[in-house]
């Protein structure tokens, strides 16, 4: 027993909670089970890994240098908001649910769980129709702390180890169905590059992919037939573009907070520096992340849709890895991302005068992670699917979606007081309403989402774009139905 456990324990703290690690590894099985020489595998495993690396080092860079200025916000104003994102969301759920006298431990095991489950659920594809594995471990840790105060919530005197196996079982479902419903938009945004979404805004990707071709217009103009005639033709260049965007955008905010503010939030702000001076740079920096981001996606799906064919061939047939939304970016036009981020924060900027105007018992700071990571998604599918009034509109619904359902929930679940909610796309629609389905219903409720949750692929092979032999297909084998 003891050993099972070790391994479990290295697997989890170097492999499942390191997606580098995890896409590498995959790259290297996939090119074994291909036949491939070893050395070949193993070039596939480095690549991988480096660019998947890569992606992190920008996303990473870009959430620890532009959450603290939205969240300063909170400062300036001496607000005492509930800051929507899923960093002050897991701090927010480890406080409270600590602050109940219970163990916060228990959010490794939900994971392992609902891992494991998910597996299950793609192992028994003939008769789930699920296809993806979620693999962003990240989220993954993000995402079971939320659900653990969640269910903590609506059954408080569950004992621990129900609430680990209850928990499990709907958060890995969550995970395997949702990422599933992402499979057929990732494959036609990416043509083929055998990956899906496994983040936080999955109901969301499908929600854009079926409503942006409504909104295509007559022309169906997307962002890529826009030119911009005489100086404006400057911004036709994305990193012009994303950088005055975001001088505007940033330097708006951060002119705001104010020189002093800043210097407390940013060590790296030193004081013989301009104030003007360090917002082009910091504004700057935002362009230099998006293109790093886009380096590491090349390098990491390039081998992995590679690799992929040999665990889809003969390990998992129609199975697919369900990775970091950042991953689309590459794919798209690059203009989508930062528009998609702009339209968000207007749509979450409104939604919070509108709190203020009706005397919202809880008051929301925009968050930099949903505000951001999420709305870039949406128009790269946007203006895959639709076009530039998609590009504009659907992020704008998504950000007064975020800010009122993040409102709601912080408000409902209690975690308000503890300084955040967790923010993204899903966990502002479809987990609130779980949250009040289980907090109303008790176990009928918990079964009641689950059976939602499994019946959405049976749907999707009986009546969806890619039904019956075409469904595995468009994961295995995306030319053979293109
Ligand atoms: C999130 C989160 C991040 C980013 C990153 C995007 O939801 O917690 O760090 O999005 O995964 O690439």
């Amino acid at each position: 027993m003891s050993v099972i456990i070790s391994i479990w324990a290295f697997f989890q703290n170097n492999i499942l909670t390191k997606p580098a690690f995890f896409v590498g590894l995959i790259v290297f099985l996939g090119y074994l089970l291909l036949k491939k020489p070893f050395y070949e595998a193993l070039a596939g495993f480095i690549k991988a890994t480096v660019g998947y690396m890569i992606l992190n080092v920008a996303a990473g860079g870009l959430v620890s240098n532009f959450r603290p200025i939205l969240a300063g916000l909170n400062q300036r104003f001496n607000l005492n908001a509930a800051v929507i994102d899923p960093y002050f969301g897991q701090a927010a759920a480890q406080a409270a649910v600590e602050g109940i006298g219970r163990s916060f431990t228990m959010m490794v095991q939900v994971l392992l769980i609902a891992f494991i489950w998910n597996l299950l659920l793609v192992l028994a594809r003939k008769l789930t129709k699920v296809r993806t594995v979620f693999i962003t471990g990240h989220i993954m840790v993000q995402q079971s702390s939320t659900a653990l105060w969640l269910v903590l919530f609506c059954f408080p005197a569950l004992n621990d180890p129900k609430v680990v196996i209850m928990l499990g079982l709907l958060l890995g479902t969550y995970w395997a169905v949702a990422s599933n419903m992402t499979v057929g938009a990732t494959q036609e945004l990416t043509n083929g590059a055998g990956f899906a979404v496994g983040h936080q805004q999955m109901f969301g990707v499908w929600l854009v992919d079926h409503i942006a071709p409504k909104l295509s217009g007559k022309k169906g103009k997307k962002l890529e037939d826009i030119q911009l005639p005489g100086f404006l033709s400057i911004f036709n260049e994305n990193i012009v573009a994303t950088a005055v965007l975001m001088a505007l955008f940033f330097g708006g905010i951060m002119a705001i907070l104010g020189s002093e503010l800043m210097h407390n939030l940013d060590k790296g702000f030193r004081a013989s520096q301009n104030f003007g001076f360090y917002i082009v740079e910091k504004s700057f920096t935002f362009a230099v992340y998006l293109q790093i981001l886009q380096l590491g996606v090349r390098l990491f799906v390039g081998e992995l849709t590679e690799s992929f064919q040999g665990i889809s061939e003969k390990l998992l047939p129609g199975a697919m890895p369900a990775i970091d939304c950042a991953a689309t970016y590459g794919f798209g036009h690059p203009n989508a991302v930062t528009l998609g981020f702009l339209f968000g924060a207007l749509g979450q900027f409104i939604a919070i005068v509108g709190l203020i105007i009706f005397r919202s018992p809880i008051f929301i700071i925009t968050g930099f992670v949903p505000v951001f990571f999420d709305n870039a998604t949406f128009a790269v599918f946007a203006n895959k699917k639709g076009g530039i009034k998609a590009v504009f509109l659907l992020p704008f619904i998504s950000g007064l979606l975020q800010v009122l359902g993040g409102a709601f929930a912080a408000y409902y679940f209690g975690l308000g007081k503890f300084g955040g909610w967790h923010g993204n796309f899903d966990w502002d629609t479809v987990w609130p309403v779980f949250g009040v389905i289980m907090n109303v219903l008790k176990y009928a409720g918990v079964v009641l989402c689950v059976v939602f949750l499994l019946a959405i692929p049976q749907l999707q092979y009986y009546f969806g774009k890619y039904k019956k032999e075409k469904y595995f297909k468009v994961a295995e084998d995306y030319e053979s139905v293109k």
